[in-house]
């Protein structure tokens, strides 16, 4: 995973700026490229992407930037055709690839954070990968130099992951000459981690990081990877809540759970759950009671995300809230992810003054929850949840208040 936010002192200098200090630091020369990819938080629409349903993320003002420069006019670059480093890890991620070819081995696997940039670069290399990205067809991949500074907080369920995974993919392209469609690019990305780092998950974080709209949600249907821009409230806070809490084992919760919802999906007789509006009058006789349990949560949580979608289109935040709430119940208690960090937190945040609801937000079991918060009774919200959300945990929250901004993007820097 890539490296988070510097020392304290280092907290108020933006990833953008740290990043081309870290480039210079490294290399001894200018960056000429900066690429920043945003996290993302899901409001609603949570383990539906795997079924071919509905999410409604936001791209968060939470980056992860990469400065870089290409290496082809240096001799002593090495035979490295990618190399960047972190703020976070004295290890470099390394991707000597070869020559993409039918016969060519493919490399052996990179630990942690570099995984994910070699998968990318893999995925990019690799023999129809390329074809499947028009424009790059022939290119190949343009060796770069790079520094990254992160200010997402890692394993916290805002998708680090696929922000650094966007953020390599738009480097190689935009070196390579190409401009691939968002969609193609968050499908080479999931691809990666699917493929290369052994993550069976969704499109959901690479199309939020990738797809991100400034002042607005996304509607997402990720079966046919349509992205609809949804207004936010100009009076409505985004308060993302980390809750201090990391869990290990989510991996394999997380297959589990696609396991079972492809197990409800079978027994239902549909291609996906996604093709279910309402459970059938027969289901408890066709499903295990876990199949069950599973089934009737992304039933409910595909209707929940146009209903919420609905609602800040017509700056109803008091009907986002109450579903908000609604979706954590059911995912707490039908899809079973949820934690007691994040049942406390959206416990103390319910309770606050100004919020309108709240859940956990991501992969589940840790990490952040998310609440909508009126603007105006901010002040009076943290100081009511952070006490509160202490008394309940013995744990300190962080809070962000964020706000939609635009997805992975690159600018010359000169
Ligand atoms: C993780 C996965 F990566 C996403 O694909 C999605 O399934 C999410 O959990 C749950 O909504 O972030």
């Amino acid at each position: 995973r890539p490296g988070s936010a510097a020392g304290p002192g280092e907290r108020a200098v933006p990833a953008a700026v740290r990043a081309v200090r870290a480039f210079v630091a490294a290399y001894g020369r200018e960056p000429t490229l900066l690429v920043r990819s945003p996290a993302r938080v899901n409001l609603i629409g949570e383990h539906t992407d795997y079924n071919d349903g509905l999410c409604l993320p936001v791209a968060i003002d939470r980056e992860l930037c990469i400065a870089l420069r290409r290496t082809d006019d240096v001799p002593t670059a090495g035979d490295a055709t990618l190399r960047l480093v972190s703020e976070q890890d004295p290890a470099p991620a390394v991707v000597g690839l070869p020559p993409p070819a039918a016969d060519t081995p493919p490399p052996a696997r990179a630990t942690g954070w570099a995984r994910y940039v070699q998968g990318v670069a893999v995925q990019l290399a690799a023999t129809g990968e390329l074809a499947a990205i028009g424009e790059l067809a022939g290119a190949g991949l343009v060796p770069w130099q790079g520094a990254l500074a992160s200010d997402i907080p890692l394993g916290a369920g805002l998708s680090s992951s696929a922000a650094l995974e966007l953020a390599v993919a738009v480097a190689c392209t935009h070196l390579a000459g190409s401009v691939p469609a968002p969609t193609e690019l968050a499908r080479l990305a999931q691809r990666a981690e699917n493929t290369w780092v052994g993550a069976a998950t969704g499109l959901l974080d690479q199309l939020a990081c990738v797809g991100g709209i400034a002042g607005h949600a996304l509607r997402i249907d990720c079966r046919t990877l349509t992205i609809t821009p949804v207004p936010l409230p100009a009076g409505l806070a985004v308060v993302v809540i980390d809750t201090g809490s990391r869990r290990e084992l989510v991996t394999s919760a997380y297959a589990d759970r696609r396991a079972e919802c492809e197990r409800a999906a079978r027994a239902l007789a549909v291609p996906a759950l996604r093709d279910l509006e309402a459970l059938p009058a027969d289901a408890a006789s066709r499903l295990d009671p876990v199949a069950l349990r599973r089934a009737r949560f992304v039933i409910a949580e595909n209707a929940r995300v146009d209903a919420v979608a609905e609602a800040l289109a017509r700056g109803d935040a008091e009907a986002a809230g109450r579903l908000l709430l609604a979706g954590h119940r059911g995912i707490r208690d039908d899809f079973e992810v949820s934690g007691p960090e994040l049942d406390a937190a959206v416990a103390a945040a319910q309770a606050a003054p100004g919020c309108f609801g709240a859940r956990m937000t991501g992969g589940g079991f840790a990490g952040c929850a998310v609440a909508l918060v009126d603007r105006t009774r901010l002040d009076a919200f943290t100081a009511a949840f952070e006490p509160a959300y202490s008394a309940r945990t013995g744990r300190e929250a962080v809070l962000h208040v964020c706000s939609a901004v635009a997805g992975t993007s690159v600018t010359a820097l000169r």
